[in-house]
This record gives C-alpha cells, sequence and structure tokens, in this order.
C-alpha cells in the first residue's frame, strides 16, 4: 500500500486555502487509498516568533479540525510531531547532508525572513534549517507521496534531493518521496491581494477565509473581493488574478472546471455570490463536526496518543538505519566482545 504524509503548522487559524489544497484530499482521497499519516507540525511553528499559549491552543485546534475535516482515525495516523522524538532525532543528521546553499534559495525562507525583518525582529536560525525538519517528517515513514498544495513543493524538492544524497553516500536507507497537487486550488490567492498566497499567518485577515468564520462572515469576505479592472468573466490567472482566484474556489467547491465556469458567468456579481454560497456549504459540516469534537476534547486527546505511539513504531526502525548507516554506533544495551576483551 502506498505510504503516504503531510503535515499542517499551528502558526494560526487554518483558512480555505489549507483545507481546498491539502486537508479536503486527504480526508476525501487519500487516507481511504493509502496508508496515510496527518501530522500538525508543531515543532515548525516556533520557527518565527511565537507565544507558547497560543502555539498549545493553535495545535489542539488544528488537531481538532483535522478530524472535523473528515480524518478517521481507524483507516489513517493523526498526532503532533512534538509526541515522536524521530523527527528532530533524524533531521540533525538530514542536516548533516543539506547544504547552506540549498536553504537560503528556499522561496518560503526568503519571504518568511523579509517578514520577521520588515517586523524588526531577528531570524531564527531554525526557520533557515525548517525545510530539513520537513524532510525528516517525510523521510521518517518512508513517505511515497506527500500531498500538498503549491507553495509546499519546493520543499518536497528538497526532502527528494537530500534523500537521493544520503542513499547515495551511505547506502540505500529513504524511500524518495514525490509530490502530489490537488487538480484546481494548489494554491488559493489571498481575496484581498489575489498575487498572494491566502495564508494563515497573513496580518489582515480581510482577504484570508478561515475554516470556522461564520457564515455572514465568509459571504462579506467573497463579496469584497478585490476583482480586476475588466468586466467579461474570463479564466486567466496572469492578467486576471482577482477572477481567476474565484473561479478556482468555486471549481474546488463545486467539483467543477474554472474555465468551464467562467463561461457560465456574465457579471462578477453573480460570480461572487455563488462562490461565497459555495463556500458556506463547504464549510458547513466541518464547523459541525468541529463543535461537536470541542465538547469531547478527551476524544481528541486519545486520538493524538494512539497516532503518535504508532507514528513512533513506523519511523523508529528507518531513523535506526539511518544512524547506522551514516556512521553512528548503536548504544551497548549488554557488554559487547570488544568490551570484555
Ligand atoms: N493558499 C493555499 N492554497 C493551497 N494550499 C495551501 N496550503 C497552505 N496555504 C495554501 C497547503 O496547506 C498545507 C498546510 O500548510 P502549512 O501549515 O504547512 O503552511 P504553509 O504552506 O506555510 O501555509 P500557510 O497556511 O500560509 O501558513 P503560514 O502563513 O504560517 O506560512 C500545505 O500542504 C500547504 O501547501
Amino acid at each position: 500500500m502506498t505510504r503516504v504524509f503531510s503535515g499542517i503548522q499551528p502558526t494560526g487559524h487554518l483558512t480555505l486555502g489549507n483545507y481546498l489544497g491539502a486537508m479536503r484530499r486527504w480526508a476525501e482521497v487519500d487516507q481511504h487509498r493509502a496508508d496515510s499519516l496527518f501530522c500538525v507540525v508543531d515543532l515548525h511553528a516556533l520557527t518565527v516568533d511565537h507565544d507558547p499559549a497560543r502555539v498549545r491552543r493553535l495545535s489542539r485546534q488544528t488537531a481538532t479540525l483535522l478530524l472535523a475535516s473528515g480524518l478517521d482515525p481507524e483507516v489513517c495516523t493523526v498526532f503532533l510531531q512534538s509526541h515522536v522524538d524521530e523527527h528532530a532525532r533524524l533531521s540533525y543528521l538530514l542536516e548533516c547532508v543539506a547544504t547552506d546553499g540549498e536553504m537560503r534559495r528556499m522561496i518560503q525562507y526568503k519571504e518568511k525572513a523579509a517578514k520577521e525583518r520588515a517586523r524588526g525582529r531577528s531570524v531564527r536560525l531554525s526557520l533557515l534549517t525548517y525545510p530539513v525538519l520537513m524532510a525528516a517528517d517525510i523521510l521518517a515513514y518512508g513517505t511515497e507521496e506527500v500531498p500538498v498544495g503549491e507553495d509546499q513543493a519546493q520543499h518536497v524538492e528538497l526532502a527528494r534531493d537530500v534523500a537521493v544524497r544520503f542513499n547515495q553516500r551511505y547506502g540505500h536507507t529513504f524511500v524518495v518521496p514525490r509530490t502530489t497537487l490537488p487538480q484546481v486550488a494548489a494554491r488559493v490567492m489571498n481575496l484581498q491581494d489575489p498575487r498572494r498566497k491566502m495564508g494563515k499567518s497573513d496580518d489582515s485577515g480581510a482577504g484570508v477565509v478561515y475554516l470556522l468564520d461564520e457564515p455572514d462572515v465568509v459571504r462579506k469576505k467573497v463579496l469584497r473581493a478585490v476583482t480586476d479592472s475588466g468586466r467579461e468573466v474570463v479564466y486567466d490567472r496572469a492578467e486576471r488574478p482577482g477572477i481567476a482566484n474565484l473561479l478556482d474556489i468555486l471549481a474546488a467547491c463545486t467539483g467543477g472546471n474554472p474555465e468551464s465556469l467562467a463561461a457560465v458567468y456574465d457579471s462578477y456579481g453573480s460570480l461572487k455570490k455563488d462562490t461565497a454560497e459555495a463556500v458556506v456549504e463547504v464549510l458547513r459540516p466541518v464547523q459541525a463536526r468541529h463543535r461537536e469534537l470541542c465538547a469531547d476534547p478527551v476524544y481528541v486527546e486519545e486520538v493524538l496518543r494512539d497516532g503518535a505511539e504508532k507514528a513512533r513504531a513506523s519511523a523508529r526502525p528507518t531513523v535506526d538505519a539511518a544512524y547506522r548507516a551514516i556512521g553512528l554506533l548503536p548504544p551497548v544495551t549488554e557488554p559487547s566482545l570488544s568490551a570484555v576483551r
């Protein structure tokens, strides 16, 4: 059975981008066809200025929303990254394989580092090395496929490069993973600035639909989406990014195709109205299930405890093999022959 792994950072409230680009596919497709693990990557949330209490709160909320979106702990593994030491253990070994130049080329590093500097904050070393930790997240599980949104494809490529290099230098240890992208909405854009990705740590929430936004808030945000100066509804991501974004969202929510949907509309107003209602309908069951799960926090904790146990058992043999392959002696559990002599 194919091994699938993917993760989500508790750096803010989850967005429609997270849902359409990643979570929905995990729940509707991946967990049923593959041996899959889904992880709240809480260590990654420490790479930028953070409030510990907020990270704890968001980690719980993110895990709850993963379950609310349909992940079923009977068929997949859901857990918190920091509960499984193998991620950090492997990350150091991979830092000895990846290069400084590779890290500095990462687009997310450049963007997030610039944002931190603009806020007058120093850039944490972990922001630079975070793609290596992500490679460890993936490689520890013998992952074959990593279902992500487009913005994460570069990091999965790095995981591939590091796996190939490690295998060539130290012998075959890691499966080489590949990215899988959704057919539509691989990059949902900010509704107020459609040239920017809709991100959960955006400063202003006006262009971001959060999964827990009330229906009227969703409607308001979509109806106020920035569109382009033209009047015709055409699907052109380069020239008409605002309208293309709405068509992508509508297509992802209704199972349609953005180009064919463009032909159905003759005004921006009706496109916005239908998109708003489609988003409200997609979020409705997730929000209802989230309310139920919030009333049963013990269940969520049990899922995370069992998930971490399963994940640990799955990762340990690969990470131990990597330790041996790279040249580290196994810990001595009983006197070895050489010690006796
Ligand atoms: N706008 C998006 N469109 C499509 N997919 C998206 N994803 C995120 N934003 C979009 C996908 O969601 C998964 C989890 O994302 P993440 O938590 O790893 O963080 P990220 O990619 O850095 O996205 P965010 O939400 O914008 O977080 P911040 O603002 O903290 O950087 C991934 O598969 C991602 O591709």
